[in-house]
């Protein structure tokens, strides 16, 4: 970019003096940093304006076809930091604040964070965002402006408290509010068919509806003049005094409305890999569907005229079976308004749908009861039911004679609407996250449908942002990797893969392991700062963050801890490298194990810290309200990075790349995308562990196993677990941890003992981690082996995630913004 700086720090800076101005009435001396934040962000929107404009204009220009990435949650963590890189302007910026007194570090930190999103599948869909961007393709993010995010999490007592996310608070600077674009949505009500002489119409009546309005954030590319939107649908009622209600004296129906729209938008479920089954939930996901589907039909039409090729240039990405809705309400559309045949109007839609499933977890597959379902969305649920009818005629002309195929394959059964099948049959590609993850779903999950249409499957092996999670996050590192391999890294990542001469050159990993250095005191400053806990940044930073669920084995983590510690009590003069075992989770709110889960980390946290027999030989930190702003510190800051689901559970894990960017070392499973890391970095550079997803599927085909026998048999496991039931960590309530301690042995209930197999793996898993002991005390090799798993990280860049999904499933042009 060729920029004149002077002339464009000063212009800047009037900005910036300018926007204080007319919106508090301050002047640079007097304003807070939280105003500063307000009258920055301003002006980086000032210079992003022009080429969102541009981008769109080039877009229609074009004529080109647009991905429309359908998400319920877009985590996308703060904007202004990476606003600025992508402008390539982060340097003038620095430079002109510090000159106005002020530091961007702490100017960026003012930002709240938008969390609208819970975990991994939100957190893609924001990386997928910043890809589709930087490399100049044509999209729109579709989602919802909850009015609260994810909620914030405080730790009381060692116990999570959950408190509102009021982002929306001061107001969002880089947010654009478009009401030329407002779309009426519908609920409720009947179907009333009326007959034109040709045809019959199917007519919603009695309905009630909300206006959805929406809101576009700029998501800036990188260095290419590229603005594509983020459009999240606010709700309001479609009219706010209505008075032909009031006159016949029916107030509540026309406060009815209004409620509606409040609620609609209210909140964010906080449930991760797991469906909450709240009609609210169904509300919101046809709510946002319905608007951006009717949208993206408009805008097609105001240009073509023919509606039989929309699928050429619109594309609806399914982001999860949460968008499902999609298929019937585009049918909904082509059918009703556009009067098209059914026939024609399948072909369009199931030509436009495309599927993407992140989970194989059964508590996560959306299934809708039939009278819910058909009582909130009365036209589209005849819809669903004629597609079902079709496919189940489909499945007998496939399979004759077996209602075994039926059972197991329609979209509505036992008086339930199944969206992940609705998923499959409307669109034209399904994918997985992970290569094993997909075979999982053509082996085991999805066979029926894998052996039906096989051409449908797909994998697309996730992959993450390096501009957020390097080039932000990791200022040291990013440029050091530039100054050894130049800056291409930035929008091509397997340019990364040039590191790997230097692993051995021990200059480069003394260089390299300083910067880890650097980044675990300002981490360990964080800790200090945020938990009030004095962490050695010379012990091992070996870290689990990501949601808390029992399939991620949080729980495994802590346990190992308790038995090392056992272990230091036994024998105080046992040698080992002083390790800092950190944590960051929320738990979804009603998730009450995994809260409890918290609760035994902190209280374990609290005897080991405060044990001074044990000389500060190892630590353990809760980090509270993990989020992508800490996160990326984090990350940064990590030797050791814990990928320990129970095999063949995470679909794909995206945290685990992550790490391997910033040059931490794998202890893993051989689970999701963990098979693929090991693979670029080599098994040798990680420290795998635990049984291999068949072994698990075959356990779990068998009825489980028996955790009783690893209980009697070995000790020092049968130590830790009594620790949770003997008031170790809990002396006021030694019963606390009793639910822990009977999910893994099953003493009381009837589910499955252990079901996500800790005590089976335990052995393997305290092997690994002490393999890690021996392993870091060879300064040598630990350095080389971290450079090499950043230099092998290239693979998992969402550039590469996306040039896949365009090759294969969406078929877009690349477009070029001139300014
Ligand atoms: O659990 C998966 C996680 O493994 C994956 O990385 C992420 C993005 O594909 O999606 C998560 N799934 C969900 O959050 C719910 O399906």
């Amino acid at each position: 970019m060729n920029v004149d700086h002077t002339i464009h720090k000063t212009e800047f800076k009037k900005a910036v003096i300018y926007n204080l101005k007319i919106s508090y009435r301050r002047t640079i001396e007097d304003a807070t940093a939280a105003q500063m934040y307000q009258a920055v962000a301003l002006a980086v929107k000032d210079m992003i304006i022009d080429r969102w404009i541009a981008t769109h204009k080039e877009y229609e220009k074009q004529d080109a076809k647009v991905v429309y990435y359908m998400s319920m949650e877009f985590l996308t963590g703060r904007f202004l930091g990476n606003n600025i890189i992508s402008l390539c302007e982060q340097e003038e910026i620095r430079e002109a604040l510090a000159e106005m007194g002020f530091d961007l570090n702490t100017i960026e930190n003012q930002e709240r964070d938008p969390a609208l999103g819970n975990g991994g599948l939100g957190r893609l869909a924001a990386c997928f965002l910043d890809s589709l961007a930087t490399l100049g393709y044509p999209a729109y993010g579709c989602g919802i402006r909850y009015r609260y995010g994810m909620f914030k999490q405080k730790i009381e007592d060692g116990y999570q408290i959950e408190v509102p996310d009021e982002w929306l608070k001061d107001g969002y600077p880089f947010e654009i509010r478009r009401p030329e674009y407002a779309t009426e949505v519908k609920f409720g009500g009947y179907v009333d068919t009326e007959w034109d002489g040709h045809r019959n119409h199917f007519v919603q009546k009695g309905y009630q509806s909300v206006l959805a309005v929406p809101y576009d954030i700029p998501i800036v590319g990188y260095g290419n003049n590229v603005v594509n939107s983020l459009r999240i649908w606010d709700a309001q009622p479609v009219n706010t005094f209505n008075l032909k209600e009031f006159d016949k004296g029916d107030y509540q129906k026309a406060v009815e409305q209004e409620n509606l729209a409040k609620t609609i938008v209210e909140v964010l479920y906080p449930n991760d890999n797991h469906y909450a089954g709240k009609e609210l939930r169904l509300r919101q996901q046809y709510f946002f569907i319905s608007a951006s589907v009717q949208r993206a039909v408009k805008k097609y039409l105001e240009n073509h005229d023919d509606i039989h090729k929309f699928y050429e240039k619109a594309v609806f990405q399914m982001n999860d079976t949460h968008p499902t809705v999609a298929v019937a309400e585009l049918m909904r559309i082509l059918l009703d308004e556009q009067n098209l045949e059914w026939d024609e109007a399948w072909e369009i839609t199931t030509k436009t749908c495309a599927y993407t499933n992140h989970t194989i977890m059964s508590e996560a597959l959306e299934k809708w009861p039939i009278e819910l379902f058909s009582r909130l969305l009365p036209r589209i649920y005849q819809i669903v039911e004629e597609i079902n009818r079709r496919f189940v005629e489909e499945i007998k002309k496939a399979y004759p004679g077996d209602n075994e195929k039926i059972r197991k394959m329609a979209i509505i059964y036992d008086g339930q609407v199944r969206m992940a099948h609705l998923a499959i049959v409307g669109s034209f590609s399904v994918n997985g996250v992970a290569r094993l993850h997909t075979e999982i779903l053509k082996n085991e999950e999805l066979k029926d449908f894998y052996q039906m249409m096989p051409a449908k499957f797909n994998n697309k092996t996730n992959g993450i942002t390096q501009r957020r999670f390097l080039l932000h996050g990791n200022p040291l590192l990013a440029s050091w990797v530039t100054d050894k391999i130049g800056n291409e890294w930035i929008t091509d990542l397997s340019h990364i893969k040039k590191l790997a001469i230097y692993a051995d050159d021990e200059k480069c990993q003394r260089e390299f392991m300083n910067i880890k250095y650097q980044n675990k005191i300002r981490l360990a400053k964080y800790i200090k700062e945020h938990n009030g806990i004095d962490v050695d940044p010379r012990s091992i930073f070996d870290v689990q963050v990501k949601r808390l669920h029992e399939y991620k084995r949080q729980l495994m983590n802590i346990l190992h801890v308790m038995y090392l510690y056992n272990q230091l009590k036994d024998n105080p003069n046992m040698d080992i490298v002083p390790r800092t075992f950190i944590f960051g989770a929320k738990a979804a709110a009603g998730y009450t194990r995994a809260k409890l889960t918290i609760k035994l980390i902190n209280a374990v946290a609290d005897v080991i810290n405060n044990d001074r027999s044990i000389n500060g030989k190892i630590k353990v930190v809760f980090i509270e309200d993990y989020c992508v702003s800490n996160a990326e510190m984090i990350f940064a800051a990590a030797d050791v990075s814990e990928q320990i689901s129970t095999a063949s559970k995470e679909a794909s894990g995206t945290g685990n790349m992550k790490f391997m960017l910033n040059g931490a070392l794998t202890i893993g499973t051989m689970d999701g995308a963990n098979v693929e890391m090991a693979e670029e970095v080599g098994a040798e550079n990680m420290f795998i562990f635990g049984a291999s997803s068949d072994e698990i599927i075959n356990w779990e085909n068998q009825g489980g196993y028996n955790p009783m026998e690893i209980f009697n048999s070995d000790q020092e496991i049968r130590r830790v677990l009594m620790q949770l039931i003997n008031g170790s960590y809990s002396p006021q309530n030694p019963e606390l941890f009793r639910d822990i301690y009977n999910s893994l042995l099953n003493t009381q209930s009837s589910d499955r003992a252990d079901t996500y197999f800790i005590l089976k793996d335990f052995r393997s898993y305290a092997e690994a981690e002490d393999r890690i002991d021996k392993a870091y005390r060879d300064e040598k090799w630990w350095a080389r082996t971290a450079i090499l798993n950043t230099a092998s990280s290239g693979k998992f860049s969402s550039d590469r995630t996306i040039e896949e999904y365009v090759r294969d499933i969406w078929h877009l042009d690349k477009i070029k913004v001139e300014l």
